[in-house]
Formats: C-alpha cells, sequence, structure tokens
C-alpha cells in the first residue's frame, strides 16, 4: 500500500502533475512508511540523503492544521540549491518559500541519546522552498507527512560557529528588495535552538539518519510565500547573515 501512494507522490512531483490526497483514516505510522518508500525513490535515483527538516513549528500553523506536534521529513542532494543559484520552476508544481535557521550536526546521534549543545557545529540562514505534491496545496496531517513534509528544495547562507542565543532574531524576506514578509527567529517553537530535541525525538521515532554533517531545516519564521519567474529571493536573519536565490525567467517562445 505505501509503495503505491509514494509511487503516486513520485509520479506528482517527477511529471510536475499535483495529485489527489490520499485516503482518509491514513495512520500517521502509515504516512512515515509512505515518506520512506518516496525518499527511497530519490536515493534509488542518485541522490543522496543530507538531512532533516521540521514543519509545524509555529503556533500560527500548528493550529491551522490543529496539531500539538512537529512533523519531520528529509532532505536529499537534489534538493539542494547553492547560495545565489537560479531555482528552474520547471522542476516544481507550486512553489512556496519560508525563511529559515539551518543547524549542522557535528557528529551522529546516538540511539536514545537526548542532545546537548556539542551535538550543532555551525548555524546559517536559509530558505525552503516547500511544494505540495497535492491539487491546490490541500492535505491532511497524514498526507503531508507521506509527501515529505512539502520539501522540494532549500539554499543555505554562509555558516557560522554558534556562539549566541537564536531566541529572538529579526528576519526580513524580501522579493526583489521589497519587504514581504518579516517576523522573528521566536516563531520557531519560541527559540530555533528547541528544533535539535524536537528533531532527535522525531528522527528517533521514525528511524532518520542523524549523522555526522546533517543538516537540520529548524522551521519557518514567518508564513510561505508564493514568487514570480525572474525575480530575487533572500532572507535575512539578524546576525546570522543572508540566503538568497533567484528564479529563472520564463522562457520566450
Ligand atoms: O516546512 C514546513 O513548515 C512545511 C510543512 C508542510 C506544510 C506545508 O506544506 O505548508
Ligand atoms: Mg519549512
Amino acid at each position: 500500500m505505501s509503495d503505491d501512494f509514494a509511487a503516486r507522490l513520485d509520479e506528482a512531483a517527477t511529471t510536475r502533475t499535483p495529485c489527489a490526497q490520499l485516503p482518509a483514516g491514513l495512520s500517521l505510522d502509515d504516512a512515515y512508511a509512505v515518506q520512506r518508500q518516496l525518499v527511497d525513490l530519490r536515493l534509488a535515483r542518485g541522490e543522496r540523503s543530507i538531512g532533516v527538516k521540521l514543519g509545524f513549528t509555529s503556533k500560527a500553523k500548528a493550529a491551522q492544521m490543529g496539531v500539538a506536534d512537529v512533523i519531520i521529513g528529509r532532505l536529499t542532494s537534489g534538493m539542494v540549491l547553492a547560495d545565489g543559484d537560479e531555482l528552474d520552476l520547471s522542476r516544481l508544481i507550486h512553489p512556496r518559500a519560508e525563511p529559515e535557521v539551518a543547524f549542522r550536526l557535528s557528529r551522529a546521534v546516538e540511539p536514545g541519546e537526548v542532545p546537548g549543545p556539542d551535538l550543532i557545529d555551525a548555524v546559517a540562514p536559509a530558505i525552503e522552498i516547500i511544494d505540495s505534491r497535492y491539487r491546490d496545496f490541500k492535505f491532511s496531517l497524514a498526507d503531508v507527512v507521506a509527501d515529505n513534509t512539502s520539501a522540494a528544495a532549500f539554499v543555505l547562507g554562509p555558516w557560522r560557529a554558534l556562539d549566541a542565543g537564536l531566541d529572538n532574531r529579526g528576519v526580513l524576506f524580501e522579493v526583489d528588495g521589497r519587504l514581504v514578509a518579516s517576523g522573528s527567529t521566536a516563531a520557531i517553537l519560541g527559540d530555533p535552538l528547541r528544533a535539535i530535541p524536537a528533531a532527535v525525538r522525531m528522527a528517533q521515532r521514525h528511524g532518520l539518519p542523524l549523522t555526522a554533517g546533517t543538516v537540520l531545516l529548524a522551521g519557518a519564521a514567518t508564513p510561505a510565500v508564493a514568487f514570480e519567474p525572474g525575480t530575487q529571493v533572500s532572507a535575512t536573519v539578524s546576525g546570522l547573515g543572508r540566503a538568497r536565490f533567484s528564479v529563472k525567467a520564463r522562457e520566450e517562445n
């Protein structure tokens, strides 16, 4: 069953054709099994597993979905967009971008470990590009977990040592230099550092790999925004710097 649902989601992504939601009643454990199969299809095509991401880390989004806990998804090498590079919309259905904070793991996480501060060796400003494979971006909790939490692409700004608190840094999200959203890192679980034990807990529960060098996208600091071809998108996190990408212009016929 999970194979069929994973194949449906994979086809939606690879053909850029949004699909129907999965049948109601799918349990969260079943949804994580679909996610695993879906990511395995990417790995079988040669991508590497390079990180994890959390979703529903803001009170507003959790309330909107009626959930009390975060969800976790996987990041693969095929989702990496280098800082400043061009995003090709022909690979995506109806993408949106959100400003985030990223962490890098200094070492592998031991089974059952409760992480301490030594687990993180660097922090960076980041942008996540989400792209639900479901029609009209509509999904249930199980749907979005199965769809690898809408993960599509991400950009990391410069890494720096984690040498100060992160709990209330200003975040500016701009398109072509125009402010489209602003917020604070406090929107990420009250403090992005809380994403570290949350990600470890969820990864251990659902069997996701946490090796040295794993990237963790901690969650969004503002609502996600849609963007147009030919624009420049940037996220600036106070004291951390900026991540940015440009959106490939539409080709003239
Ligand atoms: O990264 C996120 O917070 C997105 C989680 C999935 C929900 C969505 O696609 O909006
Ligand atoms: Mg996100």
